[in-house]
């Protein structure tokens, strides 16, 4: 009788997965397509990269360990926000905050929370946009809404976080808290380049309307 328990327990688990892998590729999807249309009007990527992932059981599993939640399948959906996860690697900014409102201004998306570590930055220094969305499913006979979180960061914050999160899961380091304090100074200059280039961008961009202007102008005259 145990084992039955047990594999039915398992077989909701592999359920529940399935579910999450599917609202994360229609949040990818969707962020696809947004880059498409925005490449080729703007002649240029709203994103860099995009990654998806579904947490790892263990990962799961320490995470609810974590916050004093007992591991069954039952307890991950009302616990868990970032079972499906996808990080958006952008060059600027802006970008991000602008992907992020066409996101969830979408009709069939829920947001259910915005965590903006770009604005309020953690205090070891942890720059990004979080989104918590819901997203319908649609099986043989049930639609269900699925939670996804969406990290939106720049090239340098992903950078950043990497470094420091092989710190944060590396035992026994000597001057850990001189590196600590070292990341949180380069998560400031970090932040004050990613600034410095969407400036520049920015006057590159208004450069290319004034010499398209003067094309125009040619062309008609
Ligand atoms: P992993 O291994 O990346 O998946 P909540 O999810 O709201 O119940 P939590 O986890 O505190 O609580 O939410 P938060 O702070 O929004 O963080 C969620 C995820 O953001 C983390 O997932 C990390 O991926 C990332 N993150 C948050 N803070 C930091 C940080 O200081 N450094 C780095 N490198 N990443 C961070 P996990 O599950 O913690 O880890």
């Amino acid at each position: 009788e145990q084992l039955l328990r047990m594999t039915d327990q398992i077989q909701d688990f592999q359920e529940l997965m399935m579910k999450y892998e599917c609202a994360m590729y229609e949040i990818k999807t969707k962020l696809d397509v947004l880059n498409k249309e925005l490449s080729l009007r703007n002649n240029r990527n709203p994103f860099e990269s995009i990654k998806t992932r579904i947490k790892a059981p263990i990962s799961l599993f320490e995470k609810m360990q974590r916050k004093g939640i007992p591991f069954k399948v039952e307890n991950i959906k009302n616990n868990i926000s970032d079972v499906a996860g996808i990080r958006v690697i952008c060059s600027f900014i802006d970008d991000i905050y602008m992907l992020a409102d066409c996101l969830k201004d979408q009709d069939d998306v829920r947001l259910i929370e915005i965590k903006d570590y770009i604005e309020n930055p953690k205090p070891s220094g942890y720059r990004s946009l979080h989104l918590i969305l819901e997203v319908p499913i649609f099986l043989t006979h049930d639609k269900e809404f699925m939670t996804v979180e969406v990290q939106f960061r720049t090239i340098a914050m992903d950078f950043w976080a990497s470094l420091e999160h092989k710190m944060k899961y590396k035992k026994d380091i000597q001057d850990a808290e001189m590196i600590t304090e070292d990341l949180c100074f380069s998560a400031d200059m970090i932040n004050q380049i990613d600034r410095r280039m969407q400036q520049i961008r920015e006057r590159i961009d208004s450069g290319k309307v004034k010499d398209s202007l003067s094309e125009t102008k040619i062309d008609f005259s």
